[in-house]
């Protein structure tokens, strides 16, 4: 229940966070953490400061065809359910059509799971999220992009390039995956910092690269945890007894982003 009895200001002077969750559909876990921190931020009352203080903008589920087939037809489909003008193969990847780099590190093959789709911003999905960050682009302090699996806080650029504040990007990083790993499950590993390129792949046309494109001091990509002993696509699953902590801990990095975005 509310101990406190809120009201919206319009304030348009207040930082925004944009956080998203499910770009890829097979990724399901990302969304019950997405959710699990709507409702700690509206629900508990615990967090008044980043409540009142920030902008929220929360797409939990950024690629819904996909992730309805991944009910219906296929659990493992990552991109999205374009027919890619009755091509071969359905489905652009939609971390690969942003206009960012595009088409450097990914495929033109439709077939392909990272195929970038015919042109930059071909898929509505990549327009909407385009259209957010370009709408408040003077406002968008913080972009978190909730992916998995790996334990990894990610930022680009995805050329391994790194932007002009990599120094801040890795240390705010750092500081959100400590409070993630003091209360993480026994189980899992610590997170994983770093540049995308630099610890995973070379990767262009990233949602969270657009975000630094349009204004975001921050954007990173966070790789939530997957199954225990999960390999492969295995790791796309988790234990159903991990979800609320998959959320739980998520949250707390989040929290930290949104306190230094508040407090800076
Ligand atoms: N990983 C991301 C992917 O789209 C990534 C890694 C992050 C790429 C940030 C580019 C930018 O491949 C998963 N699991 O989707
Ligand atoms: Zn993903």
């Amino acid at each position: 229940m509310f101990s406190t009895i809120l009201t919206y200001e319009e304030n348009v002077s207040k930082p925004v966070v944009f956080i998203q969750s499910l770009l890829h559909a097979r990724e399901w876990v990302t969304l019950s953490a997405t959710l699990y921190g709507i409702r700690k931020l509206v629900e508990d009352g615990s967090e008044v400061d980043i409540l009142q203080d920030i902008d929220w903008i929360i797409l939990p589920i950024a690629n819904p065809d996909g992730y309805v087939f991944t009910h219906a037809e296929s659990r493992f489909w990552r991109k999205n359910r374009a027919n890619n003008f009755a091509g071969l193969c359905a489905g652009v990847d939609l971390n690969r059509n942003f206009d960012v780099h595009w088409g450097q590190a990914s495929s033109g093959i439709s077939c392909m799971e990272t195929f970038h789709g015919p042109r930059a911003f071909s898929e509505p999905e990549t327009q909407a999220i385009r259209n957010i960050m370009l709408e408040h682009s003077d406002r968008l302090e913080l972009f978190l992009d909730i992916h998995s699996f790996g334990s990894m806080i990610l930022f680009g650029y995805g050329n391994g390039v790194l932007p002009p504040n990599g120094l801040t990007l890795n240390l705010v990083a750092v500081q959100m995956a400590q409070a993630i790993d003091a209360v993480k499950a026994d189980f899992n590993r610590d997170y994983i910092v770093g540049n995308v390129a630099h610890v995973l792949y070379d990767a262009s046309g990233s949602a969270m690269d657009y975000a630094k494109v349009a204004g975001a001091p921050l954007a990173y990509t966070y790789e939530l945890p997957g199954m225990r002993f999960g390999v492969g696509a295995l790791g796309f699953l988790v234990d159903p007894d991990f979800i609320e902590q998959a959320g739980m801990e998520t949250w707390e990095g989040i929290k930290v982003g949104a306190r230094h975005v508040r407090n800076t």
